[in-house]
């Protein structure tokens, strides 16, 4: 078959898993109006062919990438306009395999330890239910998301738009678990959260456990969920109980949570330490780079996106997904010409907060040629998105609106 993309369309999806980005690259790649050559994430792909891990054998296949058995994305032609994200449609994201099934038969029997109280002690799910209830819809986002774009390959997976997600997660606030314990203890400037992994033998906890520290203030937002979009949270996004960070990047968002902690000092774990650290390339991340806390604002088209495939003349809907990152989202603006000239666009559909991306479209009239759709957001405090992604060792926050602009061909 010399060209995937004559084929029907139910068989577009099986017929593009590894070939997608592969068939792009085998074009000549896109040249910016002011001659800046963007080239396609050369190692998007590679996993593309793989088949979902037993613990997320229920995600929809089609529409995801699984990279590996631990990081799988979604799709960029899949993200849909309805605003949330479908849990089958939410990406996957493990630093270490996640813990047997077995432990969300009975999510009312998960216990979580709360320490740095004034009355430190254990609460079942079952007790959590009870202290209060809250609801939040936010995008859940990996940071090392548009990675693919760095050109120095920063090593970890080559993520383009699809480890993020926007979603609903229920459960109790922080604040009101912190109440019924008395009260945060003196001193305390974290929020520290252990993940409910089976640590590897043989090695110092420090070095593989998943434990995060974030400022105690966080905790104003904060949830601690057992229900995702409706329906008991699966193991794969954290289930039985998952810490929510609203407005945090995803790694802060402990899966399986199995102790709270308020500290006076940051988690000595390597993941806090100096993984997940912006600093420049070439250089050994430590405690003295910031840690990655807050989502920085960004966008990206969604449709239409068939890579290879030109358009019609004539008119087209432009539309993708818009978030504030920390911050609420502002405004949107869709380039046509690679970023000289720049058109309001209109967000559409339900607003769900501060948290929550807000589905844009632009229609336009497009004559034949080729077009470098951009977009750019820009949130409440006033931020941006640049032009260029802020180069840094392990590749995290891009939000270029470059990186993340796409060609399009209308014959
Ligand atoms: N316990 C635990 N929590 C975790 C992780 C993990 O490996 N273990 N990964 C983090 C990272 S890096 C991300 S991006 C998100 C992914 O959440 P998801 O798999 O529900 O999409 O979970 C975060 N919380
Ligand atoms: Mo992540």
């Amino acid at each position: 078959m010399s060209n995937p993309y004559l084929v029907n369309p139910g068989r577009r999806r099986a017929l593009a898993v590894g070939g997608g980005f592969a068939a792009l690259a085998g074009l000549p790649g896109a040249v910016l109006a002011d001659g800046v050559r963007q080239d396609p994430p050369a190692k998007a792909a590679a996993g593309g062919g793989k088949a979902l891990p037993e613990y997320a054998a229920w995600k929809d296949a089609d529409a995801m990438v699984v990279h590996s058995a631990n990081t799988i994305e979604l799709r960029r032609e899949d993200f849909g306009h309805s605003t949330i994200t479908p849990s089958n449609r939410l990406y996957v994201r493990n630093n270490l395999n996640p813990p047997s099934a077995d432990i969300v038969k009975d999510p009312d029997a998960w216990s979580l330890e709360v320490s740095g109280v004034a009355r430190p002690g254990s609460l079942t799910v079952a007790d959590l239910k009870r202290l209060g209830l809250t609801a939040v819809t936010m995008v859940l986002q990996c940071s090392g998301n548009g990675r693919a774009w760095f050109p120095h390959k920063p090593s970890g997976t080559q993520w383009t738009v699809g480890a993020a997600g926007c979603v609903v997660f229920a459960g109790v606030p922080v604040k009101d678990v912190v109440k019924a314990l008395g009260g945060v203890a003196g001193g305390m400037k974290y929020m520290t959260s252990t993940g409910g992994e089976i640590l590897p033998e043989g090695v110092d906890p420090n070095t593989v456990r998943v434990e995060r520290s974030v400022p105690v203030e966080a905790m104003e937002d904060a949830v601690l969920a057992w229900e995702l979009n409706g329906a008991a949270l699966p193991l794969a996004h954290g289930g039985p109980l998952r810490l929510i960070v609203p407005g945090y990047m995803g790694v802060n968002n402990i899966k399986y949570i199995r102790h709270l902690a308020f500290t006076a000092e940051q988690s000595p774990a390597k993941i806090q330490q100096s993984s997940y650290r912006f600093y420049p390339v070439g250089e050994k991340g430590s405690d003295k780079y910031p840690s990655i806390w807050e989502m920085p604002v960004n966008s990206w088209i969604t449709s239409p996106y068939e890579p290879g495939k030109p358009q019609p003349a004539g008119r087209v809907v432009l539309s993708g997904v818009a978030m504030g990152g920390f911050h609420a989202l502002k405004e949107v603006e869709v380039s046509l010409d690679g970023g000289q000239t720049w058109k309001a666009a209109d967000s559409f559909g339900p607003d769900m907060g501060r948290y929550a991306w807000r589905t844009f479209a632009l229609a336009v009239d497009l004559k034949p040629g080729k077009y470098q759709i951009a977009t750019r957001a820009t949130n409440d405090k006033g931020d941006a998105q640049p032009k260029e992604r802020q180069d840094n060792n392990r590749g995290y926050n891009n939000n270029s609106w470059l990186d993340h602009s796409i060609e399009l061909e209308v014959v």
